[in-house]
């Protein structure tokens, strides 16, 4: 459609070819498998793209392997200044990249433009890091000698995400780890290929403009197939994985069985907890933005709504009139609020959760079901009702402790904040969570050792829409602790760059004499 060639054409991807190569490693290649782009606001076929054979996987892990060696002896502040120059691209092309988010992944215009932002914003940052990625020196117990703990490149590093941040998440991994000195090899979604092939597009210009090989940010289109051979590659020293809790599982397992480091960002299952001080004209938008923005497809959406008693009526009669407002539309159209579901598959996961709800003779206060006679083209896009239940079940029932990837929020009252706190801890995820009040000792309870559980813990902020500077990630099954991970287990900002590399601990003697530590005597 004229819709989509705007959009593409924009950021040269041409619509004339029947296949687009969906392979870098310094040159465009792809002989694998056909993976089809399909719009899913109107169903129409964007593009075919052609994914990584084997062959070609194997040969862009040898070339990843070489910008690697290449890349670890820039020094890390001129790696910096290339993260600046992709930073630039990114910008220049924030509009046309941030449309293409919203013709591919469904998110609305606003939020399409506000993922090339994070990558923007995390480039800044990393460029900063490239100057600061400071190891530390240990006071040795022996005369003469002191102990460097060296922070050094890692190696190649292999990102898998996710469709619902088809640019930003690789953003936070791409740029720490190229300030680390570190190649990268990128497994997209097989459903958001022309996000990936755009962004790489961008991001190699400067590679080659810089004389830097390609492969340093490589790319390799493809199913299951490739991500599992990225897994088990002992090329690989990193894996990067953000999706589902199964496959999180798999993959950890897999690149632990190895001994490479693990990287994961599995699923969310985010409540907002509205205490009776709370001010409703912040706290009934921030959850309205966090249970139907995205369609309800970032891992911070909020799924649980607990209400003090005491509000629970009013709060709810304002999100309902919130919810009604609501129209379906192109994601293209700046007005838009509500974009589709990303794939079929994202509408079986709806359909399923609201068939379990009526099944448990649940109340829907708003939504349950798709809509009508929408005009074409729409009515061929994957969208649903935003919807608001009262499941009947009990808060620790099995329907509460299970993320769906869709705009379906729980509701349920309580009378004590620790009741609350203890709802929004019992699920298996940990990734956000919200407090909204305005009393002090309610904060202090909420941040402490018997608050929340969760990576992110907000206080009058929702729980989706966190900035790059705070580490990013979650606790329990949203990343399951790896022993061989040195540092949160954090993406983005905070001290997430410590994972992106091996640290070594020097102990150097500069004196005339070779003492054992801890006094040991070995004189022959
Ligand atoms: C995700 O949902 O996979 O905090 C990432 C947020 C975004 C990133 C979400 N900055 O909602």
């Amino acid at each position: 459609s004229s819709r989509a060639s705007a959009v593409l054409g924009a950021l040269d991807i041409p619509t004339t070819l029947t296949e687009l190569p969906g392979v870098y490693d310094g040159d465009w290649k792809g002989s694998g498998e056909v993976f089809q782009s399909i719009c899913p606001t109107t169903g129409e076929v964007l593009a075919n793209v052609k994914s990584a054979s084997p062959a070609e996987l194997h040969g862009a892990l040898e070339r990843t392997r070489e910008a690697y060696v290449y890349l670890r002896s820039v020094p890390a502040p001129r790696r910096g200044e290339i993260i600046r120059q992709i930073r630039e691209a990114l910008a220049a092309k924030r509009e046309e990249l941030g449309a293409l988010v919203s013709l591919e992944m469904g998110k609305i215009r606003s939020e399409g433009v506000g993922e090339v932002q994070e990558f923007v914003d995390i480039c800044d940052y990393a460029v900063g890091l490239s100057r600061i990625m400071n190891g530390r020196v240990i006071n040795s117990e022996r005369p003469g000698h002191t102990i460097l703990e060296v922070p050094n490149p890692l190696g190649v590093l292999g990102v898998l995400s996710a469709f619902n941040f088809p640019v930003a998440v690789y953003g936070w991994n791409l740029s720490i780890s190229m300030a680390a000195g570190n190649a990268t090899i990128w497994k997209p979604s097989p459903s958001t290929p022309l996000c990936s092939i755009a962004v790489t597009k961008i991001v190699s210009s400067v590679l080659e403009k810089n004389g830097i090989p390609g492969a340093v940010a490589g790319l390799v289109t493809g199913g299951k197939d490739v991500g599992e051979a990225l897994v088990q590659s002992r090329e690989v020293d990193m894996i990067s994985f953000t999706g589902s809790e199964n496959v999180g599982r798999v993959v950890g397992k897999n690149v632990q069985s190895r001994f490479g480091k693990v990287l994961l960002e599995l699923g969310g299952n985010n409540a907002a907890i509205v205490m009776p001080d709370a001010d409703l004209s912040l706290a009934v938008p921030a959850v309205f933005f966090g249970s139907v923005g995205t369609a309800g497809q970032r891992c911070t959406s909020t799924r649980r709504l607990y209400l003090h008693r005491s509000i629970a009526p009013e709060f709810l009669s304002r999100l309902q009139k919130l919810y009604a407002s609501l129209k379906p539309g192109d994601p293209l159209d700046p007005s838009t609020l509500l974009g589709p579901l990303h794939t079929p598959v994202a509408l079986d996961i709806y359909n399923g959760a609201i068939t379990e709800l009526k099944a448990a003779g649940a109340d829907i206060l708003a939504g349950g079901g798709r809509y009508d006679g929408l005009p074409s083209p729409l009515n061929q896009g994957n969208f649903v009702r935003p919807t608001i239940a009262i499941p009947k079940s009990g808060t620790s029932s099995a329907l509460w402790a299970t993320e769906r990837f869709a705009p379906v929020l729980y509701v349920a009252e309580f009378d004590e904040l620790e009741q609350a706190i203890a709802w929004n801890n019992a699920v298996p995820q940990g990734l956000s969570s919200s407090l909204w009040t305005r009393d002090m000792r309610n904060v202090g309870r909420w941040i402490g050792p018997t608050g929340s559980d969760a990576g992110i813990v907000n206080v009058n902020v929702g729980t989706s829409g966190a900035e790059i500077g705070a580490a990013f990630g979650g606790n329990k099954a949203s990343r399951p602790t790896s022993i061989f991970s040195t540092g949160w287990g954090r993406e983005s900002g905070g001290d997430a760059w410590k994972q992106y590399v091996r640290w070594s601990a020097c102990t150097i003697n500069f004196s005339d004499e070779a003492p054992l530590a801890q006094g040991v005597n070995f004189t022959p």
